[in-house]
């Protein structure tokens, strides 16, 4: 059900080489950006109309207008059932004492006497978040884009996700999208939301329509034609990371509970077939242990034949067996998971020389379903290896900090002879110019 690498014995190899051997789902967005750019240019050019036809063939159904009516927002909260309703209060209410602890301060620095440099944080001023319908509908990710934006203080935070199609018990929600995530929108105020989905909905954002004015930044996860359209898109628009298929890894040693290891794995292979699963572990006995629980559980879970066996089965999955925790922590690092759970003797200390992961789980009452929820913490993270060089989503990716620079006459009198001499060295003699026109230099004229 779930395959082994076995790195013990020989001495790891470095970085990349390391990456290379362990499991990794194949997520081509690159192949998926020759699909989305007519439907791009499409919505370009003919605005609305074309968001509404795209989504007519992709989703089976046309709704009657590209914004959601605020009585369908009101009817969605009003039907929500009262546990989800206060789950969700309780997971907005600890996502915001996270993420208000993100806001920066602006701080001045005196360089010299005279001269200073002061950064200011400024909002983006209108955010278009997305949040996938179809076999994912989470509420909960409406929470994780929604609460760090309004920390920040973006003032037009507008969604878009696709129309639900279906006869019958969809009812009046037919053509909208679905209502918990309509209910999670207006739980957080957000009355702006529209009726659309895929590439078409990124483009709507990216260029703005007759129903809906171009965004700033693009945020929330989807799928590969989603992200293929973030990225054609980027430059006009900001993106968050690119989002791909969900992953956890587990650092475990045999101290750790082989029924909560087993459960944590499946619980994110039940995002997608193309989940990853990951068990890192210097005991042989804890992988034994592992395999021998996720029969009985997968056997009893719900998504198995559409996600958690193929995701467990699939190539970007994996137990993999090391020498020692110096070892473990060199591969979990060289992996760079979204998800990482420290399941070894003394986590938190074990947790403290993680470098490479997008969040990190301590210990056995820290499992990735409880961030994903109601950790406090954000649950849109980067995947693919990508947290290397990226971070999850937080108040800081709807911020941008501009540098004020303030100096007297005297402060650019004192360093005037350093600029002019860099800008000689760069064969910039205007950039010298511009300083020399200010005091007694010649400034060259004709
Ligand atoms: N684990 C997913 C987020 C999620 N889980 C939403 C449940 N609902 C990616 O971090
Ligand atoms: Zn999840």
């Amino acid at each position: 059900m779930i395959s082994r690498i076995d790195l013990r014995g020989d001495a790891l190899p470095e970085g990349a080489a390391l990456r290379d051997l362990l499991p990794r789902a194949e997520f081509d967005v690159q192949a998926a950006l020759e699909k989305v750019r007519p439907i791009c240019d499409d919505v370009h050019h003919r605005g609305s109309a074309a968001v509404l036809e795209w989504g007519e063939k992709f989703d089976g159904v046309r709704p009657e207008r590209l914004r959601v009516p605020a009585d369908a927002l009101r009817a969605a909260l009003a039907g929500l059932d009262p546990a989800v309703r206060a789950a969700l209060e309780e997971s907005v209410r600890r996502a915001r004492l996270v993420h208000r602890e993100q806001r920066r301060a602006t701080v001045t620095t005196q360089v010299v006497p005279g001269g200073t440099v002061t950064e200011k944080w400024v909002p983006v001023e209108r955010v278009g978040l997305y949040v996938p319908g179809g076999r994912s509908v989470y509420p909960s990710s409406v929470v994780m884009n929604v609460v760090p934006a309004q920390e920040a203080g973006v003032r037009a935070v507008a969604v878009a996700s696709p129309p639900q199609a279906g006869e019958g018990a969809l009812g009046v929600f037919r053509g909208l999208p679905h209502p918990t995530i309509l209910a999670a929108c207006a739980l957080l105020g957000v009355d702006e939301v529209y009726a659309a989905g895929g590439a078409q909905a990124v483009a709507m954002f990216a260029y703005g329509t007759e129903d809906c004015p171009a965004v700033d930044l693009v945020t929330g996860p989807g799928n590969i034609y989603v992200a293929a359209a973030k990225r054609l898109l980027k430059g006009r628009i900001g993106i968050d990371a690119e989002a791909g298929p969900t992953e956890i890894a587990v650092l475990a040693d045999d101290t750790a509970d082989p029924v909560h290891v087993a459960a944590d794995l499946i619980s994110q292979a039940e995002h997608d077939p193309l989940a990853a699963a990951v068990l890192v572990t210097d005991s042989p006995e804890l992988a034994d242990a592992v395999e021998r629980e996720l029969a009985p559980q997968v056997a009893a879970a719900k998504h198995v034949e559409d996600r958690i066996a193929p995701a467990l089965a699939g190539r970007q999955s994996a137990i993999v067996l090391v020498d020692g925790l110096d070892a473990g922590l060199r591969v979990v690092d060289a992996y760079a998971a979204e998800h990482l759970e420290i399941q070894t003797a003394d986590a938190s200390a074990v947790a403290q020389r993680v470098r490479n992961a997008g969040a990190v789980f301590v210990g056995p009452w820290a499992p990735v379903s409880l961030g994903d929820y109601c950790a406090g913490s954000n649950h849109v993270l980067p995947t693919g290896g990508c947290a290397c060089h990226s971070s999850g989503l937080s108040v800081q990716s709807f911020l941008r900090g501009i540098h004020i620079v303030d100096y007297t006459r005297q402060a650019l009198a004192e360093v005037a002879h350093h600029v002019v001499a860099l800008a000689e060295a760069e064969d910039l003699p205007a950039h010298g110019a511009a300083i020399k026109a200010r005091f007694e230099w010649k400034v060259p004229r004709t």
